[in-house]
């Protein structure tokens, strides 16, 4: 199913990166229900060549959040399924199948933010600023954002922004945690796309182990999370390609880490 509303690109020279570009700039980019299906059938239908995804917006802003001209009277129950809906297409874009960076820049609001921090790593041009004005708005957050924003910036800040409005500028967002990365403006898609293209030629298992054990991990009771790392590591160093690549460094045909 087209929408008009978001564009997906295979780059790359093996077709190893998906762009997806939310391409609703006279709304800026405000994600109606039909987006936030089409977020999820886009990570559910990626192609096997994918190894990692960049998503962007159009126009001055990343994203303005929920469509608030689609808020209409809902019941408890169709409240409840809409939230639901959001936190199946942003679990998509977090345990989906690859890494996902986000190049923001203006606006990354309310589910603009939920969407962004449903993303593996964060990159801000100086235009970037956040804010969480559900608070302001009467609403809460409803795409997961209870849950990932407390773990880049602390509850503490996050109530601070729903209670009182505070917008967050790049500089300071980077300082807190809600990016990784801080670039000049019109910088962050560069920055985001270089980025992906490094983490495409990590060994695909590193890269899930990445993904989906390591978020668990720290979720479990140190006991379990030892377990559980062991695990994995057993698993990923069993690959052949881990064998490959460790031969490679003994061999001396593989990059040595680099002073930054
Ligand atoms: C929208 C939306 C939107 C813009 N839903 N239509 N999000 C918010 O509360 C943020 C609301 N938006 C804004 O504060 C501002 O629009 C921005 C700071 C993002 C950008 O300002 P600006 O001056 O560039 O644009 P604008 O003139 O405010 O908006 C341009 C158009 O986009 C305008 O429509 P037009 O028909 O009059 O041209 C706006 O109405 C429209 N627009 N943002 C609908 N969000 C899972 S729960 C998540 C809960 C939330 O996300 S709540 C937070 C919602």
């Amino acid at each position: 199913m087209t929408n008009q509303d978001i564009q997906l690109d295979i780059c790359g020279d093996h077709s190893e990166i998906a762009v997806i570009r939310l391409t609703r700039p006279a709304k800026r980019n405000a994600l109606n229900d039909a987006l936030v299906i089409a977020i999820r059938n886009i990570f559910d239908t990626l192609p096997a060549s994918v190894r990692a995804a960049v998503i962007t917006g159009d126009g001055d802003h990343f994203c303005a959040g929920l469509d608030l001209s689609e808020l209409k009277e809902r019941d408890a129950g169709q409240g409840l399924h809409h939230s639901r809906m959001w936190h199946a297409a942003l679990e998509r874009v977090q345990y989906g199948p690859v890494p996902v960076i986000a190049a923001l820049h203006g606006a990354v609001v309310g589910g603009g933010l939920e969407l962004a921090s449903a993303c593996h790593i964060r990159v801000a041009d100086e235009s970037t600023f956040y804010a969480l004005p559900e608070g302001s708005r009467g609403i809460f957050v409803g795409g997961g954002g209870s849950v990932r924003i407390p773990k880049l910036i602390g509850v503490a800040r996050m109530t601070d922004m729903m209670l009182t409005g505070r917008v967050y500028n790049a500089v300071d967002g980077e300082r807190i945690g809600l990016a990784q990365y801080l670039v000049p403006a019109d910088e962050a898609f560069s920055k985001a796309f270089e980025l992906a293209q490094r983490i495409a030629q990590n060994a695909p298992l590193t890269n899930y182990a990445l993904m989906h054990a390591l978020p668990r991990i720290a979720e479990q009771p140190a006991d379990q999370g030892f377990f559980t790392e062991a695990m994995m590591a057993a698993i990923a160093q069993s690959a052949p390609e881990a064998k490959e690549r460790v031969q490679a460094f003994l061999d001396g045909r593989a990059a040595k880490v680099q002073k930054s």
